[in-house]
């Protein structure tokens, strides 16, 4: 498998997370967003939608972190990133796309760079933006944390898509100097879940473009 990343991207990092903790082995392909390189066509030919990370396996290219994950899910079912019960799946997806949905794409580079760019804004409303979205979002994560997690996990003690899913947007909401001190339970479950290898191996410190 070849997985096309960028180190500081969280959706990539999602994937990375998923291949260690599957234990799944990959080649990793720097695609660096600082110059531009997901809008070369050698890249667009692989992902239309010039966003990493894409997932190419036997001749195939996956784009899209959610369905990457799903997709090694599926073919790689141990350890599970889901849990058995159905009711539990779908409280553990609701979580995961709370961030991957309704928050992350609010805040995606091509957005900032919308905001700031044809939309003239400087980066004191930029970084007002991002960080009102990361509030937004991790008030109501909070509260279904509380609900559902040890301490350790967001869900049940279990490793899931959702933990898969917080730990990229912390270091994300960190990069962008966001209050974290209402969200006990989410950063409280964030530094336990980064100490598992699956997770540190996946940093972005720890990958081989960072710079
Ligand atoms: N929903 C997509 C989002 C992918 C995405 O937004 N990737 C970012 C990096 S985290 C990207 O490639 N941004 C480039 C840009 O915005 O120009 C997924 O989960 O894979």
């Amino acid at each position: 498998m070849q997985l096309f990343t960028f180190f500081r991207s969280s959706a990539a990092y999602r994937v990375r997370i998923a291949l260690n903790f599957k234990g799944i082995a990959y080649e990793s392909v720097p695609v660096d967003l600082r110059p531009g390189e997901h809008h070369r066509p050698e890249y667009l030919a692989r992902n239309p939608q010039g966003l990493v990370p894409a997932l190419a396996d036997d001749g195939a290219v996956i784009g899209q972190s959610l369905a990457i994950i799903e997709y090694l899910e599926e073919t790689h079912p141990e350890p599970p990133l889901l849990p058995r019960e159905p009711r539990h799946r779908a409280q553990v997806r609701a979580m995961a796309l709370a961030i991957a949905c309704d928050l992350h794409p609010l805040n995606n580079l091509r957005v900032l760079n919308y905001l700031r760019g044809p939309l003239g804004q400087d980066e004191q409303s930029v970084n007002a933006w991002y960080r009102h979205w990361v509030g937004v979002v991790f008030a109501g994560l909070e509260t279904q944390a509380r609900a559902h997690s040890d301490g350790r996990t967001l869900f049940a003690g279990c490793v899931t898509l959702a933990d898969v899913c917080l730990v990229p947007q912390l270091f994300n909401a960190r990069r962008f100097s966001c209050e974290l001190a209402p969200f006990p339970t989410l950063t409280a479950v964030g530094a336990s879940l980064e100490t598992l290898p699956a997770f540190a191996q996946a940093a972005p410190a720890a990958q081989p473009d960072a710079s």
